[in-house]
């Protein structure tokens, strides 16, 4: 498939960072919630050695926040998730599937508890903000329900926490996997969380003044010359190989959350009310007949912009591949498929066509690594 160059309009939403990426090289953006995302500086393969040895910062301020605050406002996140909230705490941060009244997907925001009656839900790409509204308004809610203007930094890789030990002080470094605090610099308070979409460690600084967050971008290059920083995002080689999901590729509204293998964060046995629990219970009951696993493909290149068709020796359907990339780790292309039951079982082997040409490839475990 040919590439095209995207053609940017106020619909397809910049961010304050935009400027500074496109000055520092990147070298292909995708869309998410309507924004820029960027997908590629250097090239994915030297992108993710990068991401495994050094820091990074990524422009991911196309996660969203869809702010839920007031009387009713933990009601409606409850809602919403399938994931019992009874016992959250502020300060922490719950990755949590959005789940509709068939009991499909709507989203997997990490859903971020800033006070008993305020959230902020931090999300994939898809609409949050009208499905939060048409909630409230049938359930005539007391909530306020908006998207404020929060456009996150994020610092990944192994060397994270000596860059933002560097400007956030010692402190940071006793920050917990999924907790957020607030740290200073220069005057600016900023919310920080020990999280982010690779599996390298680092931290997420959610910025709320456009003008500081530029400053700080700025000041994190400027203090990581030492650690080798560079400009980087979500690498879907590292991402794969990680397992962590992107809805719209990996699973969508016609998934439900045990086929995406969401079953830690379905609580069914608790009190709390939300919407699709009755299907979710009838799921669990039947059992599913298909779900999310990894593959491995015998070849070195894989192109995705739809559904690849996995067959078996009798041209029985075993599944589609959803994501895949080539790693060079594995020297393999590793891909996040939905297998059909009969075919889900660690090293069941399947066929894919790739260019027009026929490959073996096997079935194995989420994580790769
Ligand atoms: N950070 C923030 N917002 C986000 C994302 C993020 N919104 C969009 C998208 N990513 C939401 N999806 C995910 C998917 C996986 C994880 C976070 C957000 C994730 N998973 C860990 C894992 O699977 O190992 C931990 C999950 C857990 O155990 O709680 O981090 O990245 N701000």
């Amino acid at each position: 498939m040919k590439n095209f160059p995207i053609a940017k309009s106020r619909r397809l939403r910049s961010t304050p960072y935009t400027d500074r990426i496109e000055a520092q090289g990147v070298s292909s953006y995708t869309v998410y919630n309507h924004m820029l995302l960027p997908a590629s500086f250097k090239s994915l393969e030297a992108d993710y050695q990068h991401l495994k040895n050094y820091v990074q910062v990524w422009d991911v301020a196309a996660e969203r926040q869809v702010e839920i605050s007031g009387k009713d406002s933990a009601k409606l996140v409850q809602l919403m998730t399938c994931r019992d909230l009874s016992k959250s705490k502020v300060g922490k941060c719950y990755y949590a599937p959005l789940i509709d009244n068939e009991g499909l997907l709507i989203n997997d925001p990490i859903i971020n508890k800033l006070a008993e009656d305020k959230w902020w839900l931090s999300i994939a790409d898809s609409d949050v903000i009208f499905f939060a509204k048409g909630l409230a308004a049938g359930n005539n809610f007391e909530v306020e329900i908006k998207e404020p203007n929060v456009n996150i930094l994020a610092v990944q890789g192994p060397l994270s926490n000596d860059l933002m030990s560097k400007l956030f002080g010692e402190k940071i470094k006793q920050l917990k996997f999924f907790n957020f605090s607030y740290f200073d610099f220069k005057n600016n308070k900023y919310f920080i969380a020990r999280s982010g979409w690779s599996k390298q460690g680092g931290f997420e600084i959610y910025v709320e003044n456009d003008k500081a967050g530029q400053d700080l971008y700025d000041y994190l290059f400027e203090n990581g010359k030492e650690f080798n920083v560079r400009p980087g995002c979500p690498n879907l080689i590292e991402r794969i190989e990680g397992a962590l999901l992107s809805y719209g590729n990996d699973f969508d509204n016609r998934d439900n959350p045990f086929e995406a293998n969401f079953d830690n964060f379905i609580n069914l046995d608790s009190e709390v009310n939300f919407l699709g629990k009755d299907k979710l219970r009838k799921i669990n009951q039947d059992g599913i007949t298909r779900k999310l696993r990894g593959v491995k493909i015998d070849h070195n290149t894989i192109d995705m912009y739809c559904e690849k068709t996995l067959f078996d020796d009798n041209n029985n359907i075993v599944g589609y591949v959803r994501s895949a990339a080539y790693s060079p780790t594995f020297k393999q292309v590793v891909g996040i498929a939905m297998i059909n039951k009969p075919y889900w079982n660690t090293k069941d082997q399947f066929k894919i066509e790739i260019n027009e040409k026929i490959y073996v490839g096997t079935v194995c475990d989420l994580p790769f690594i």
